[in-house]
């Protein structure tokens, strides 16, 4: 194999890699609230819905107007594809979602979404 019959395979096979990793990324489906919703009745529960099979490590809130909000979060121990994190009762005003997940092909996954409570 000449060298740059070498260099032109191993050009291939770095972006069939980088694709192939790409499209089998787990990703986030749906999550409730929805992102920039605006919501009028009380939020008991937010959920989360992945594509596949995932292990939920962090899920945060914030108030824009004040700080963190204390979830009812633990880390998931098994893999799942969907998730329901307890809200304590919201003011009025918006909201940030910040979670990250392990996928089952070890990589790490991170989103966030808003949404308003009016
Ligand atoms: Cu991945």
């Amino acid at each position: 194999m000449s060298l740059a019959t070498a260099f032109k395979a191993l050009a291939l096979s770095l972006t069939f890699s980088v694709s192939a990793s790409v499209f089998a990324h787990t990703g986030l489906k749906e999550s409730s609230p929805g992102q920039g919703a605006v919501v009028t009745e009380p939020v008991g529960e937010i959920t989360l819905s992945f594509t596949g099979p995932v292990r939920l490590v962090k899920v945060e809130m914030i108030s824009v107007d004040a700080g963190a909000v204390d979830l009812d979060f633990l880390p998931s121990i098994g893999p799942g594809t969907d998730f329901e994190v307890g809200v304590p009762p919201l003011q009025p005003g918006q909201y940030r979602v910040d979670w990250m997940a392990m996928g089952a092909d070890g990589h790490k996954i991170t989103g966030q979404f808003e949404f308003s409570r009016r």
